[in-house]
């Protein structure tokens, strides 16, 4: 199968791009490594050593013996789009390809307009390519478990019945989101439905909670091919942080009381769950949604979790509750579910210590990289910027 996997040389594309390509699919990639330049926009960096895409690549083809092919453009340059889409003619396409962090996406008005910009605009310009050029092919856009928020009652897979007025009806599940970022998914996800409804696309949308871990099989199979470990107070994510807060002797962040329960899910799961999708496509004209997690935490949890594993390995972990940067409930119910991806045969590798440890000793081992101001929250969600 020809799988295109735009957004392949970010954390949860690199490792994807690998995996399919050991399982034997011929894979492109399509980055414009605007990734790359947030990170020197914000002043850091993976905290571990990335090389660079072509360097990846190379290494890959001279390890497994089989390319990756590699495109480098901006999916809101519609020219771009059309070509690569003409080009390789992908039986799926994988869109990891956005500006994918809610801090990032509050900063001030401008971020705010380029995350929306970035992620709305770069999906209709494929929308309408695949519609144009390769309408049987699949996409396979990566969603948010946070295009639900947290409300008071279970969260469906994407649709859920309502009985009204004595009549009834399966409707799209409410979205409360919680950043200008979060919104930009809704809105992806709406109009990736209207296209499947309107033009008999074929569309899995997984609402994918937080990801942690960062090493597969593959990216620990050489140095060259080392995925991104992010850390930092807009791109670094809950646990993974934590491991960078604990082993660097700085204190782990929670937020406010930490009751903020979300679904996780280990790197290896994403890379398999994208398999599962492409392998078992939707028909023509069907929206589906999966939620790609496998376990939830609350983020207290998460830093207890880490705490006790960092103490065995002899390291002081200190815990700070932090006034809460975000707009967010830190006490809530929260039942989501996840089977359709376990329906399709996914194995989860649960959270356990031994994930943490090896988080930790990824993180000492680079400790000389961390940057620890970029550990403080500095964006506020309660005061709007102009700028
Ligand atoms: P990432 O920032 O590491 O990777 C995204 C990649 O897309 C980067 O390499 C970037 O350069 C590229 N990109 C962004 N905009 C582009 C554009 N307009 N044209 C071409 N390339 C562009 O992010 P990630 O953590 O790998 O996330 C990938 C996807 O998964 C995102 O859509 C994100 O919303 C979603 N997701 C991530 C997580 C998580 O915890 N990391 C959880 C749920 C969903
Ligand atoms: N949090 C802390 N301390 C920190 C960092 C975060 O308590 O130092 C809390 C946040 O307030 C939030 C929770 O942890 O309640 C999760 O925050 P996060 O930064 O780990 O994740 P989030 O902002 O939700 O975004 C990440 C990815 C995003 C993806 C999302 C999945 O960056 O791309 O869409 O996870 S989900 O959370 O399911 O929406």
């Amino acid at each position: 199968m020809r799988v295109l996997v735009a957004g392949g040389d970010g954390f949860c594309g690199w490792p994807t791009a690998l995996y399919l390509s050991a399982q034997g699919y011929e894979v492109l990639v399509a980055d414009n490594f605007s990734r790359r330049g947030w990170d020197e926009e914000l002043g850091t960096e993976s905290l571990t050593r990335i090389s660079t895409l072509r360097e990846r690549v190379d290494r890959w083809r001279e390890l497994a013996g089989r390319g990756i092919g590699v495109a480098v453009g901006d999916l809101t340059d519609e020219r771009f789009v059309y070509e690569v889409l003409e080009g390789f003619r992908p039986e799926a396409f994988v869109h990891f390809a956005e500006q994918r962090s809610a801090p990032y996406s509050m900063i001030d008005r401008s971020h705010a307009v380029f995350t929306q910009v970035n992620n709305v605009v770069g999906t209709l310009n494929l929308l309408y390519a695949i519609g144009e050029l390769v309408p049987e092919c699949h996409l396979i856009k990566l969603g948010t478990m946070g295009e639900y928020g947290t409300p008071n009652i279970d969260i469906e897979e994407g649709y859920i019945t309502v009985e009204y007025k004595g009549r009834t009806d399966t409707l799209p599940y409410p979205k409360q989101p919680g950043s200008y970022y979060h919104l930009s998914k809704v809105h992806d996800s709406h109009n990736i439905m209207f296209a499947c409804r309107t033009w008999g696309l074929r569309a899995t949308d997984l609402n994918q909670g937080v990801v942690y871990n960062v090493e597969t099989e593959e990216t620990t199979s050489d140095p060259a091919l080392t995925n991104r470990y992010d850390y930092d107070g807009i791109f670094g994510t809950a646990l993974n942080r934590f491991c960078a807060q604990a082993a660097s002797g700085n204190p782990i962040t929670v937020y406010g009381e930490g009751g903020q329960t979300r679904g996780f899910i280990d790197i290896r799961d994403t890379v398999r769950c994208i398999e599962l999708a492409a392998n078992n496509p939707p028909g023509p004209g069907e929206f589906r949604v999966f939620n790609q997690f496998t376990e939830q935490w609350s983020v207290l949890e998460l830093a207890h979790l880490v705490e006790k594993v960092a103490r065995t390995l002899d390291l002081e972990p200190k815990l700070a509750h932090l006034n809460n940067p975000r707009v967010e409930k830190e006490a809530h119910y929260y039942n989501a579910a996840n089977t359709r991806l376990l329906d399709l045969g996914l194995k989860p590798h649960l959270l356990n210590e031994e994930t943490v440890e090896r988080l930790l000793l990824t993180a000492m081992e680079n400790r000389d990289r961390i940057h620890p101001e970029t550990f403080v929250p500095q964006v506020d969600w309660r005061r709007p910027h102009y700028r």
